[in-house]
């Protein structure tokens, strides 16, 4: 059945323009002014913006982590997404160490397959750099993972600058592109073990412990190591200017960076791990939150182009999960929601407020991940050809952010009462209306994604 969505404003990284858009099935077939086709049914979408859907490429979704599981699993996190106009997302596969990359990638396919909302990828996890891994790296390729992690920290998932640099190397050498969870895993333990001797327990101590210059040595490192290897390389979630100084000196070197932050990096600080009651645990996540000029110099960065996408970091647990550190910050599981809000967020506090362009937006959500990560010219953009992956998005209706409202499976926002500028009126997946005003249509429909080489 065709579809025409009539009289938007059609925005695009490359640029906006008022014109129709024709779905026929799952793609769109044309973008122009005025567009007449018998038998299609035309949705009059006049006021508002179309963006093509948003690509979230940092999720954790049904992780065993801190002896506990995220709150959100593939099906509830990929309703959350959808909802938030998160058409795919890519989940990190993770392996534990001893198991293979293989094993890893279909435990995480039984996890996503006939019940995720959205599309889906997945990066693979490279936490163990074993003889086995290293063979099975260009079955990855084959299968439709061309992008990997590697964590300098966590002792259940870090891997040693030898095996990091070996990594990287292996991504010259068969085209692939690894993102790094940068901090200084060594320090950040002395750090903790000397809070515990002072009897500091609370999570106001947990940013002490991991402070951004920590960060900036391991990103400063990773990218020496990059450097010699020869390689891109992304920066995930970074968080501050001490960060990105290093990815400044980097690119002066001549070395291509990627750099991803997160909307909780931009708009919220280390003064919430001081709240009382407990109420820091809710946003114990790593990297910390960092200072007001740090979210400051990461929206400038946006601007300038040093960022290259916004993700989530979504990786949820409830209040009564977080309990589990109540005694000691070092025992609350670390993360945040996020996949249902990236997009109502930039429009609200990046777009709205003029620090950022529309398109620039839409770059950062959907076009730059989908050329990063291998998913463009079919993800990434409203145009012929694409999926009819769109978001539909009233500029003119304001609201506030609640845990009431949420898909999310978790009894807590982040941004609670944040107001918004503009709200998600309806999506479609693959030509499909998926979510109308909220609520979720379809919510089993979301297919894996087989991603090819960076394009970016
Ligand atoms: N940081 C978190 O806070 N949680 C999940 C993984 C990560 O990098
Ligand atoms: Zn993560």
């Amino acid at each position: 059945m065709k579809k025409i969505l009539k009289g938007g404003c059609v925005v695009n990284a490359c640029g906006s323009r008022y014109a129709d858009v024709l779905i026929d099935g799952e793609k769109v077939v044309r973008v122009a002014e005025d567009i007449v086709c018998e038998n299609a049914d035309v949705i009059d979408v006049r006021g508002k913006l179309l963006f093509p859907g948003f690509i979230d490429a940092h999720t954790h979704f049904d992780l065993d982590v801190s002896n506990t599981t995220t709150a959100d699993d593939f099906y509830t996190g990929g309703r959350a997404a959808l909802r938030g106009g998160t058409t795919m997302v890519i989940d990190f596969a993770c392996p534990n160490k001893g198991e293979s990359l293989q094993y890893g990638l279909e435990l995480w396919h039984k996890k996503a397959s006939g019940k995720t909302a959205c599309d889906y990828s997945f990066h693979m996890t490279i936490d163990d750099w074993s003889e086995e891994n290293i063979a099975q790296l260009p079955r990855m390729f084959e299968q439709g993972v061309s992008s990997f992690k590697m964590y300098m920290t966590y002792p259940a998932m870090m891997i040693g600058d030898e095996a990091i640099f070996r990594a990287l190397q292996k991504m010259r050498e068969l085209g692939g592109i690894a993102g790094v969870h940068c901090e200084n895993a060594g320090v950040i333990d002395a750090l903790i073990a000397q809070k515990k001797e002072a009897g500091e327990f609370s999570p106001a101590a947990h940013p002490q412990c991991r402070p951004s210059i920590l960060e900036a040595e391991a990103v400063g490192r990773l990218l020496k190591i990059a450097q010699v290897a020869d390689v891109p390389v992304v920066i995930v979630h970074l968080t501050c200017e001490d960060a990105l100084r290093e990815v400044q000196a980097a690119r002066a070197r001549g070395q291509k960076v990627y750099v991803e932050t997160c909307p909780h990096y931009l708009l919220l600080d280390d003064s919430r791990y001081s709240r009382p009651n407990f109420e820091g645990a809710k946003y114990v996540c790593a990297p910390p939150l960092r200072k007001k000029s740090d979210n400051a110099r990461l929206w400038d960065a946006l601007a300038q182009g040093e960022i290259q996408t916004v993700a989530t970091d979504h990786c949820s647990f409830t209040l009564k999960q977080k309990d589990a550190g109540r005694e000691d910050f070092t025992k609350i599981p670390g993360g945040m929601p996020g996949v249902e809000t990236r997009g109502v967020l930039l429009y609200s506090y990046g777009v709205a407020e003029n620090k950022l362009s529309a398109e620039k937006m839409v770059d950062l959500l959907s076009t730059a991940p989908a050329k990063l990560y291998g998913a463009f010219p079919r993800k990434g953009q409203i145009a012929e050809g694409a999926d009819a992956d769109i978001v539909v998005y009233d500029p003119s209706v304001n609201g506030v952010i609640s845990a009431e409202t949420q898909a999310a499976n978790v009894d807590y926002n982040p941004f609670e009462g944040f107001g918004t500028v503009g709200e998600i009126a309806q999506v479609y997946l693959r030509g499909v209306l998926a979510v109308d005003h909220g609520a979720v249509l379809h919510d089993r429909d979301g297919v894996f994604i087989p991603r090819g080489k960076c394009a970016l």
